[in-house]
């Protein structure tokens, strides 16, 4: 057996928010109104708001976070994009919520404890929502407000991430609340 095989098997996961269409087209608009020429656009497919990036995680935790998911709550409300913002070092450009809704903050806060408990160590920043539009923006880009981008929140969702010379491709692993799935 080779030495890849021996390796117990790990993914990259994170828990986030996704768009449905009506967001997705909302942001494209966005996209398209700012008139962007610079950096790498991030694929339609793959736009999210993360809540909290877990990085490589072993298979055998996959049920726990699952059932650390299960257990949590999470109020409808919605999400307001308001901002442009150029966050230099990452070199990214990303649309902003100058507020985080409270039942978001909650639900950050509850997986935060719920991870640590799992034997994670969550990065201590504070939660900044935000929607990546583009990365390896290099060249300075106005920040200002702009036409708000309101997503409704109904639903969180934990992602795995593949990466190879395309870029990164993501699956969605779970969906919570899970009452939500029985409803047709
Ligand atoms: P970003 O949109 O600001 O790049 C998957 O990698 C997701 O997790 C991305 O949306 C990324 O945010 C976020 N993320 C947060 N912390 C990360 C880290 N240390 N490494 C990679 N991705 C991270």
């Amino acid at each position: 057996m080779s030495a890849e095989a021996n390796k117990p098997s790990k993914n990259r996961l994170f828990f986030a928010l996704w768009p449905d269409e009506a967001v997705i087209e909302a942001v494209e608009r966005m996209r398209g109104e700012l008139g962007l020429d610079q950096g790498r656009p991030v694929p339609q497919e793959n736009l999210h708001i993360t809540l909290l990036f877990l990085g490589d995680v072993p298979d055998e935790t996959l049920d726990d976070l699952k059932a650390l998911a299960d257990r949590l709550a999470l109020a409808s409300c919605e999400i307001v994009l308001d901002r442009l913002e150029h966050w230099v070092r990452p070199a990214v450009l990303c649309l902003t919520a100058s507020e985080v809704p409270e039942p978001v903050a909650e639900l950050v806060n509850q997986l935060k404890r719920g991870v640590r408990k799992l034997g994670f160590k969550p990065e201590k920043r504070p939660f900044r929502p935000h929607l990546t539009l583009a990365r390896k923006v290099r060249r300075r880009v106005g920040e200002r407000q702009i036409e708000p981008v309101r997503w409704p929140v109904r639903d969180f969702v934990l992602v795995k991430s593949d990466r190879d010379d395309q870029g990164s491709r993501y699956t969605i692993l779970g969906r919570w609340p899970r009452s939500r799935e029985a409803v047709p």
